[in-house]
């Protein structure tokens, strides 16, 4: 790969924070000076926050990169900074959690009903023989049970491992061995688009597979039938009537808390190691600093599912170690109908919003007069994440659902690092549509070149971090070498991220995708998002995917598939018409180098189930190859639809 990703397009517009906002932060322009003066007593600060039962001897230790340990000597527990302390603290009758099912069931479930609940559920594992250390699958629809059975876990120092329910046998039994657990927590099923959708026999298939559970501890959602096996058991049936008292018990800030798996693009998924005590501090620090969480009035609500690192760190525990109110929803975004989103923030008065760009190209897509039918007056700050957000779409998030008024903030993170990384601060940055803007206060991100160069403002490259921060990973599950090799090897003394990443003439960061998907064209390095990105700012386009397919004269040639906006007839000659007027549009915004050799209209595009686009499907359709693994993909038709409509235009 030659030296820089190429750096295209222009963004000129600026947006600074609400002054009321600003007057009142929780986080104020000072933390970035106080934090890079003294890093570590800036997150030893962040780390009292929080309750610890013994203060730790020293704050980190490095002294074994890149095997870091935070908080050294520090105890504490986790589920008792998420739960019991809030209710010791006399909060105990506020709402944690709005339970919004898909059919329109409701529940409330206060801190105190948490307290009780997890307690409960901490006794049933115990009795189930599962003590500190030992790993516990879970497997569950988007319902409260979820979130309790991860605090449950933590509350006995067990490791748990979401799988996102809805994934197959095989990533499920893979998932299973590879963590050696011996309990798996699931449903017998939950709502999707209207219809109750099973979990109970992919876990059974699973199970049988691997031999290695010895109990399934099963929440009754849907009233499905179920197979039932000896070594099943009903949650109402234990859990329910188990005592609503336990001691929680505190452990080492290094105890490991959880194994979250990311789908590497080959070989077997990578189980990101998470531990304690430093990442509460930083989920904890961030959601109260980037989302400015105000717990005695604001409504917080992540659409996540808890089965991507987004719904651990920003549902489970960030929002909950700080006392916040929020709604949890089970279903997708168009069941009844596609105001569903709307219809939640107008009925709970939603005060801040945390969802994906996929979603808010969606609801592009499906026009500005859906959010314009819902008050959606209660919202105060609006945040982004799981992939770049393109101008257009973050200028369209500002317009329709943040009617000018909320601050947008577009945080970058992943997986490995466990909390936000990079993004604006709601009362202190002028932030630029489509830019994550600068690393939070107290952490070190780079943009370097080949040579690990930093490069200078106006260049491009991979996107590093420069010092050790506190939920950084552990490590690989099992794998200490492959952790190194992934991502310590490339740049000596850097965390490589995977992603490139530009700086602007302010130094201001634009993250331009994974690295991976960078295409070459004619000798230039071309970021696949900048290319989406520039599509998107076309009034007929709702959503792009942009692929480097083999070009005998060019190396690679830009393949685009584009997906209209509702109200656009893209049919017969009024869609040759538009392809046609999009390639020159691309030339137009960004030069005729990023001109697509191919643009395809089409209806869908292939994502995972936290809503990232899998361009290593379309660069297969793209150069006419066999579809590679799709276990990880959210609806497995999409790629069926895709082939056709391929053939249909060449
Ligand atoms: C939290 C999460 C991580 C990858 C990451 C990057 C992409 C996430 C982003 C973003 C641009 C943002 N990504 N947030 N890219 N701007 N605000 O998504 O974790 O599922 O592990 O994915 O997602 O490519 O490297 P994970």
């Amino acid at each position: 790969m030659s030296e820089t990703l190429e750096n295209l397009s222009s963004e000129t517009r600026r947006f600074p924070p609400p002054a009321d906002l600003a007057a009142n932060a929780n986080v104020k322009a000072d933390a970035y000076a106080e934090a890079a003066t003294d890093r570590l007593a800036f997150w030893a600060k962040q780390a009292e926050r929080l309750t610890w039962a013994k203060p730790w001897d020293q704050i980190l230790d490095w002294s074994n990169p890149p095997f870091a340990k935070w908080f050294v000597g520090g105890e504490l527990n986790l589920a008792y900074n998420c739960v019991d302390r809030h209710v010791e603290a006399g909060l105990g009758d506020r709402v944690a959690i709005h339970w919004e099912g898909e059919p329109g069931d409701t529940r409330t479930v206060t801190y105190s009903d948490l307290q009780k609940l997890v307690s409960q559920a901490a006794n049933t594992l115990l009795e189930l023989g599962v003590t500190a250390g030992d790993r516990v699958m879970i497997y569950m629809p988007m319902i409260p049970e979820a979130a309790v059975a991860m605090l449950a876990c933590a509350r006995i120092g067990a490791t748990h491992s979401v799988v996102f329910g809805g994934f197959s046998v095989d990533a499920l039994a893979t998932r299973i061995e590879d963590a050696s657990a011996k309990v798996v927590i699931t449903a017998d099923g939950g709502y999707r688009r209207g219809k109750p959708s099973a979990l109970k026999p992919t876990v059974d298939e699973a199970v049988a597979r691997t031999g290695r559970i010895e109990h399934v501890l099963v929440v009754r959602r849907t009233g499905q039938e179920v197979a039932w096996t000896d070594k099943d058991q009903w949650w109402h049936e234990t859990v329910e009537q188990a005592s609503p008292e336990h001691q929680p018990q505190a452990f080492d800030s290094e105890h490991p808390l959880f194994i979250l798996y990311t789908s590497g693009t080959t070989g077997k998924p990578k189980g990101i190691l998470h531990t304690t005590g430093g990442y509460l501090t930083q989920t904890s620090y961030t959601h109260h600093a980037v989302f400015d969480l105000k717990p005695e009035t604001d409504v917080y609500w992540c659409t996540a599912d808890i089965g991507w690192v987004t719904g651990h760190s920003y549902i489970v525990y960030g929002p909950l170690s700080n006392g916040a109110t929020q709604v949890m929803y089970e279903g997708t975004p168009d069941t009844p109908d596609r105001g569903r989103f709307w219809q939640i923030v107008d009925k709970y008065k939603v005060s801040i919003l945390y969802t994906a760009p996929t979603l808010i190209r969606t609801m592009m897509k499906w026009g500005d007069d859906i959010p314009a039918g819902y008050d959606l007056s209660s919202l105060r700050v609006l945040g982004s994440v799981g992939e770049p957000i393109n101008p257009e779409a973050w200028m369209w998030y500002r317009q329709h659902v943040g009617r000018e008024r909320a601050p947008i903030v577009d945080t970058w993170w992943q997986t490995e690092t466990g909390s936000i990384m990079i993004s604006p601060l709601p009362g202190v940055t002028e932030t630029k549509p489509g830019s994550a803007m600068t690393p939070l206060p107290g952490i070190g991100a780079d943009v370097i070149d080949d040579q690990a160069q930093s490069v200078p403002n106006g260049g491009g490259g991979f996107l590093v971090l420069t010092e050790p921060w506190p939920s950084m990973l552990r490590g690989i599950w099992g794998d200490d070498q492959r952790f190194i090799d992934t991502y310590w090897s490339r740049f000596e003394g850097f965390y490589f991220a995977g992603d490139g990443a530009k700086k602007d003439s302010d130094g201001a960061l634009w993250l331009l995708g994974r690295v991976d998907d960078v295409m070459l064209v004619s000798g230039h390095n071309i970021s696949t998002t900048e290319v989406e990105s520039a599509l998107v700012s076309h009034p007929s386009v709702a959503e792009a995917a942009v692929v480097g397919a083999t070009d005998p004269t060019t190396g690679q040639a830009i393949v685009a598939f584009t997906i209209p906006r509702g109200n656009v007839d893209a049919e017969g000659d009024a869609g040759e018409q538009l392809i046609k007027d999009l390639r020159d549009h691309v030339a137009k915004t960004l030069g005729p180098i990023a001109k697509p050799r191919q643009i395809l209209l089409v209806t869908e595009l292939p994502k995972t189930r936290s809503g990232k686009i899998m361009r290593r499907l379309l660069r297969d359709v793209a150069e006419n190859r066999s579809l590679g693994d799709v276990t990880t993909l959210q609806d497995s038709t999409v790629m069926d639809l895709i082939s056709s409509g391929l053939k249909t235009a060449k």
